[in-house]
C-alpha cells in the first residue's frame, strides 16, 4: 500500500441543508481517515460544497436572494455541523473559489487539446434534481430513471465530451482493476451500464448563467458535473501555480459516495482523467441509502431527518457510533429514533459503558487505582487477539460495520470473563488471591485499552476520555504495534472515573420529543391586529400562493391533527408540508387534490417532520379546518393573488 492516503466525500449541493445522509459519508469518511491516520499514513481527507447549477440557482430565486448568498449560508452550517461531529478534514473546498476555476479551466484544456470536445447541439430532457442529461427512451414514465424527478426538455447549443470513444477503455480499467468500484454488485452495474453503450455527453449549458464560464466560449457555462468532480483535482492545486500536493497525493485511494452518483464517478469521472491524460482513482466506494418510510431520503422529498436534536441530546459519538454500526456498508438501512436509542442502551450505555465503569471501579477500591501489569493475559488475550485482527481485517476490507462487531465481541468477552472470575470475591478473600485478583483486573483493563484504541476512528471524543480514564496517553499513530497485547505503558495509574454513556428512558425520552413537538405546533394566537391595522399591497406581494396538487398523504405517527403531504407545485418541485388537518380528512381523499399553500413560509418542524409551507384553509366556530381549493383545473404551480 502507497504511503499517502488521499479520501474524499462528495461535495454536497448547497439548496438545502444537511442531513443524515451527508453526514453519513462524512461520518464513515472521517473514521477511514483517523484509522489510516492512526496506522501511520500519510492522509489527505477532503469534503466540500458543489455551488454552481441550475438546481442551486432556482433554489435561491425560490428564496429571493442571490446563490451566493443561498451558498455563503449553507456553507457555514456545513462548517458547524463538521466541528460538532469532530470531522478531521484537512481541507474543504467550495466550486465558487478562484482555485476551483483554475483546476477546471485546466482539465477542459486537456482535454480540448486531446481533441475530445467538439460543438453540437443538445436537444433533449434535463433532470434538474439530478443536474444530468437523459435520452427520451430512458424516462420512466416521463420522470428522471435514476430518481423519480421531473425532466424539462433542452435543445440549445452546446459543447460535447466524447464519452463514446472511452467505452473500451474503461471497460478495460473495470476489467484490469476489480477492486475499482465496490461494493461488487455497484461494480457489476457500471459495468453493465458501460457495456451498453456510451453517447457523447453535453458538457456546457447556454441557457443558464450560475456556473464556471466555458473556456473560450463565455456564452456557455460548464456543466455542473464536470465542475464538480474537478473538485478532487482543483483541492490539491491542480492547475495552480503550486501544485505540490496534487503531486504527493494524486491519484486518490478512495472516493466515497452515496450509491446515487456512481455513474458519474464510475464512467464520466476516469474517462475525463483519461481524455486528461492523468492516473485514474484507486476505488470508488457506492454506499447505500438511509431510508425513512421506504423511500431514500433526500431534499427533494423532503422526508430527510436532521440531526439537531440527537446531536444535542447525545453528542457526536453515540451519532457516529450509530451510523457505522447500524448500516452494512455499502447496504440501504432504514434510520429510526427508536432504533438509535436502542442501541444507544444496549451497546453504549450498557456493553460499553458498564464493562468499564465496573472495571476501573474495582480497580480503584481494590487497587487503588493502580493498573496491574496484564501478563499472559489469558482468555482475554485469546479474545483480543482474535478481535484484533477481525478488526483491522475488516478495516482494510471496507467493512467499519463488522470492525465493530469485533470490537463488541471483544469488550463481551471481558464482561464474560469478569463474571467467571469474580474479582469481588477475590478481594474478600484477601491475601492468598491477591495475584488472581491482579491477574484479572490487569488483563481486563488491556482489554480495554486495545478496545479503546480500536474505537478511536468511530468515536475520538469517547477514545479521548476513556483513554485518560484509563490513564493512557494518546495512541501515537502507531496502531499496528500498540493494538498488540501488553503494548501499554507500564506502571501507569488511572486517571478519574466518569460516567460515559448514561442509560436513557426510551419511552420517557420518546414523550418529551412527541410533547415538544406537540408544543410547537400550537399555533400561538396572534397579537390581535388594531382594528384599522392594514397592509400594503407590496406587503401582500411578499406572500407568494400556489396552487399545488396533493401527490402522496399520510398520517403523522403519534399525532391526532398532523398529515405529511407532498405537494406538486409543478417545474420539478415535490414540496412536503404538514398540516393539522387530520381529525376532519383521510389522507386518502387529498390525493389528487387541488389545494393552496404559502409557499415561501420560513420552514418549521412539526413532530419532527419538516413543513415547507403551509395549506390554506377556512376554519369554522369549532375550529375545523375546510380546504381551499381553486374552481377549476389550473396547472399546479399556478399564482394565486
Ligand atoms: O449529489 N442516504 O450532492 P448531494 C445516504 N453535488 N447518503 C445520502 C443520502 C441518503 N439518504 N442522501 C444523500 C451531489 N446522501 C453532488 C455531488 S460530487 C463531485 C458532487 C449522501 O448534496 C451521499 O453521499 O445531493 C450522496 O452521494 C450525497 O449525499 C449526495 O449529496
Amino acid at each position: 500500500m502507497r504511503d499517502t492516503y488521499y479520501i474524499t466525500t462528495p461535495i454536497y449541493y448547497v439548496n438545502d441543508l444537511p442531513h443524515i445522509g451527508h453526514i453519513y459519508t462524512t461520518v464513515m469518511a472521517d473514521i477511514l481517515a483517523r484509522y489510516h491516520r492512526m496506522a501511520g499514513r500519510d492522509v489527505r481527507f477532503l469534503t466540500g460544497t458543489d455551488e454552481h447549477g441550475q438546481k442551486i440557482e432556482r433554489a435561491a430565486a425560490a428564496q429571493g436572494i442571490r446563490p451566493i448568498e443561498l451558498a455563503d449560508r449553507v456553507v457555514a452550517r456545513y462548517h458547524h455541523l463538521w466541528e460538532q461531529l469532530e470531522i478531521s478534514h484537512d481541507d474543504f473546498i467550495r466550486t465558487t473559489e478562484p482555485r476551483h476555476q483554475r483546476g477546471v479551466t485546466e482539465i477542459i484544456r486537456r482535454i480540448q487539446a486531446k481533441g475530445d470536445i467538439y460543438k453540437g447541439e443538445y436537444s433533449g430532457w434535463y433532470c434538474a434534481g439530478c443536474e444530468a442529461f437523459f435520452p427520451e427512451t430512458q424516462l420512466v414514465e416521463g420522470r428522471c430513471p435514476d430518481q423519480g424527478h421531473p425532466v424539462e426538455l433542452l435543445s440549445e447549443p452546446s459543447y460535447f465530451f466524447r464519452l463514446s470513444a472511452y467505452q473500451e477503455r474503461l471497460l478495460e480499467w473495470y476489467r484490469d482493476h476489480p477492486g475499482c468500484v465496490e461494493p461488487r454488485s455497484r461494480y457489476n452495474e457500471v459495468l453493465r451500464f458501460v457495456e451498453g453503450g456510451l453517447r457523447d455527453l453535453s458538457i456546457s449549458r447556454r441557457s443558464l448563467s450560475w456556473g464556471i464560464p466555458f473556456p473560450g466560449d463565455e456564452d456557455h457555462v460548464v456543466y455542473v458535473w464536470l465542475d464538480a468532480l474537478t473538485n478532487y483535482l482543483s483541492a490539491l492545486g491542480f492547475g495552480s501555480a503550486d501544485d505540490t500536493l496534487f503531486q504527493r497525493y494524486w491519484p486518490a485511494q478512495l472516493h466515497l459516495v452515496g450509491k446515487d452518483i456512481l455513474r458519474f464517478h464510475c464512467v464520466y469521472w476516469p474517462a475525463f482523467l483519461m481524455s486528461a491524460g492523468l492516473p485514474l482513482p484507486e476505488k470508488v466506494f457506492g454506499h447505500g441509502w438511509w431510508m425513512r418510510d421506504e423511500a431514500k431520503m433526500s431534499k427533494s422529498l423532503g422526508n430527510v431527518v436532521r440531526p439537531d436534536h440527537l446531536l444535542e441530546r447525545f453528542g457526536p459519538d453515540a451519532l457516529r457510533y450509530f451510523l457505522a454500526r447500524e448500516m452494512a456498508f455499502g447496504q440501504d438501512a432504514t434510520f429510526s429514533d427508536e432504533a438509535f436509542l436502542e442501541r444507544y442502551n444496549a451497546d453504549l450505555a450498557n456493553n460499553l459503558g458498564n464493562t468499564t465503569s465496573r472495571t476501573l471501579s474495582m480497580t480503584h477500591r481494590y487497587l487503588e487505582g493502580r493498573v496491574p501489569v496484564p501478563g499472559g493475559g489469558g482468555q482475554v488475550a485469546a479474545a483480543a487477539g482474535q478481535a484484533t485482527a477481525a478488526y483491522l481485517g475488516a478495516m482494510d476490507r471496507l467493512e467499519p460495520h463488522r470492525a465493530l462487531e469485533a470490537v463488541w465481541q471483544l469488550l463481551a468477552a471481558i464482561n464474560g470473563f469478569i463474571q467467571e472470575s469474580q474479582p469481588w470475591a477475590l478481594a474478600k478473600a484477601g491475601a492468598q488471591s491477591q495475584d488472581h485478583l491482579e491477574e484479572v483486573l490487569g488483563s481486563s483493563l488491556e482489554g480495554l485499552r486495545i478496545v479503546t484504541l480500536m474505537i478511536a476512528p468511530f468515536m475520538p471524543g469517547v477514545a479521548l476520555r476513556l483513554g485518560l480514564q484509563l490513564g493512557l496517553p494518546e495512541p501515537r499513530r502507531e496502531l499496528s504495534r500498540e493494538i498488540a497485547w501488553d503494548a501499554g505503558p507500564r506502571g501507569r495509574k488511572l486517571g478519574e472515573s466518569q460516567p460515559l454513556f448514561p442509560r436513557v428512558d426510551i419511552k420517557a425520552y420518546l414523550k418529551e420529543v412527541a410533547m415538544e413537538a406537540e408544543k410547537q405546533q400550537e399555533v400561538k394566537p396572534a397579537e390581535t391586529p388594531a382594528k384599522e391595522s392594514t397592509i400594503s399591497i407590496d406587503e401582500f406581494a411578499r406572500i407568494q400562493l400556489k396552487v399545488g396538487t396533493v401527490r402522496e398523504a399520510e398520517r403523522i405517527p403519534k399525532s391526532k391533527k398532523l398529515l405529511r403531504l407532498m405537494v406538486d407545485l409543478g417545474e420539478d418541485e415535490l414540496r412536503q408540508v404538514v398540516a393539522g388537518i387530520a381529525e376532519r380528512y383521510d389522507p386518502e381523499e387529498l390525493l389528487g387534490r387541488r389545494i393552496v399553500i404559502v409557499a415561501n413560509l420560513e420552514p418549521a418542524r412539526l413532530m419532527g417532520v419538516e413543513s415547507r409551507g403551509m395549506i390554506l384553509a377556512a376554519t369554522d366556530a369549532d375550529g375545523h379546518p375546510y380546504i381551499l381549493s381553486p374552481d377549476g383545473d389550473v396547472p399546479p404551480g399556478s399564482e394565486v393573488r
